[in-house]
């Protein structure tokens, strides 16, 4: 079932960005003990480089630690090769029959033969104001489908949870769903993800007891659309800061990249066949091209953190934009009167998958 992965990078770790944001933390002290507004402001002008970083950039604990011992379905090299790259391919993982099972289901949702409470079915921005067609052709995404009994079977199928342990430990939560029809791209390239660090959408740590299983529903490749990741970006250890990318087609709602993303970053695109998953790390920076070919690229996938994680608070830092955008998205479907939280849409949504429900 398991494949050998290969590519290999490795990038340094940002330790001068630490000393400079610890020193600017140290500077701030100083300041207030002096009492001395003058004084700070000197001192400040000459660590406004610093503040800028800290500002843009949240600096995450890298304790190294991306997999957990005691967990025999990684042997070694495994965990070495997800330590060094932040993904892992596991051939086969998914059979046909269950993949069937969730594309049956996926086609009743697009029909509107079936609700699921809490649902967000998302449509590409190429066609997002065209009429209601009935069928996937006008969906390109459903997400927050732990509601649904037959699509939450992926979030609780046995041969993906015995990998996903050894990235976060036994209790599991499911916190992030979706199955991802990327269309045919109408020419406007509008089909393409942007490069992006899924952490970016989340208010909870530490980062390293967070995984993305993500598992093909058919061939995938360069063709329509495969993953491309990044190999080792996660080990940066820096949640970067996001925006929409000036795409001239437009860009697919909450479709946020990295805002200066270097596009000769070394990049490796993920081929996959039916039931092959990928799992990776929330810090590496991936995305996925643009569907050239005539039919529907399908995806299923779940973000899992382990129920010890912590919510915490995203105000002032480069979470915020996102964090605004999805409040006002619940407000609109709730009513104007309801006041959300980020944290609270992510407590509500948040499903036990195996184990113990803890803080998340
Ligand atoms: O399946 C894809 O095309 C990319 C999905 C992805 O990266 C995401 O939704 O965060």
């Amino acid at each position: 079932m398991k494949t050998a992965n290969s590519v290999v990078h490795s990038y340094s770790c940002c330790y001068s960005l630490a000393v400079e944001i610890f020193v600017s933390f140290v500077a701030d002290t100083f300041c207030s003990k002096m009492q001395s507004v003058r004084r700070c402001e000197v001192i400040k002008g000459h660590l406004k480089r610093n503040e800028v970083s800290s500002l843009s950039a949240e600096i995450v604990q890298d304790n190294h630690h991306y997999t957990l011992d005691g967990f025999d379905i990684l042997s070694k090299e495994d965990c070495e090769f997800y330590d060094k790259n932040g993904f892992f391919v596991v051939r086969g993982l998914v059979p046909d029959h269950e993949l069937h099972r969730y594309n049956d289901r996926f086609q009743k949702i697009c029909k509107k033969e079936i609700k699921v409470p809490g649902m967000i079915i998302m449509r590409d921005v190429a066609i997002a104001k065209s009429e209601f067609v009935p069928g996937e052709q006008a969906v390109t995404k459903i997400q927050d489908y732990q509601n649904d009994p037959v699509m939450f079977e992926y979030c609780t199928n046995q041969n993906i949870l015995q990998y996903v342990e050894a990235f976060i430990g036994k209790d599991v939560m499911a916190m992030h769903t979706m199955l991802i029809n990327k269309p045919p791209d109408p020419g406007a390239k509008t089909s393409r993800h942007p490069m992006h660090q899924d952490l970016h959408y989340f208010p909870f740590r530490p980062a390293n007891r967070i995984v993305c299983s993500w598992t093909a529903m058919q061939k995938v490749d360069r063709s329509n659309g495969c993953l491309v990741v990044v190999p080792g970006s996660h080990k940066i250890a820096k949640l970067l800061p996001h925006v929409y990318p000036k795409w001239e087609g437009g860009v697919n709602k909450m479709y946020h990249g990295i805002q200066d993303y270097d596009p000769n970053s070394p990049r490796v695109h993920l081929s996959m066949e039916p039931g092959d998953t990928v799992f990776f790390h929330p810090l590496l920076i991936h995305g996925s091209g643009t569907n050239i070919t005539t039919g529907f690229r399908k995806a299923i996938s779940c973000h899992y953190a382990s129920s010890d994680c912590h919510y915490i608070d995203v105000d002032g830092t480069a979470q915020e934009n996102i964090s605004k955008e999805v409040a006002e998205v619940a407000k609109r479907r709730v009513g104007p009167d309801v006041q959300f939280d980020f944290k609270d849409i992510w407590y509500i949504k948040a499903k036990l998958a195996q184990g113990e429900r803890k803080n998340l």
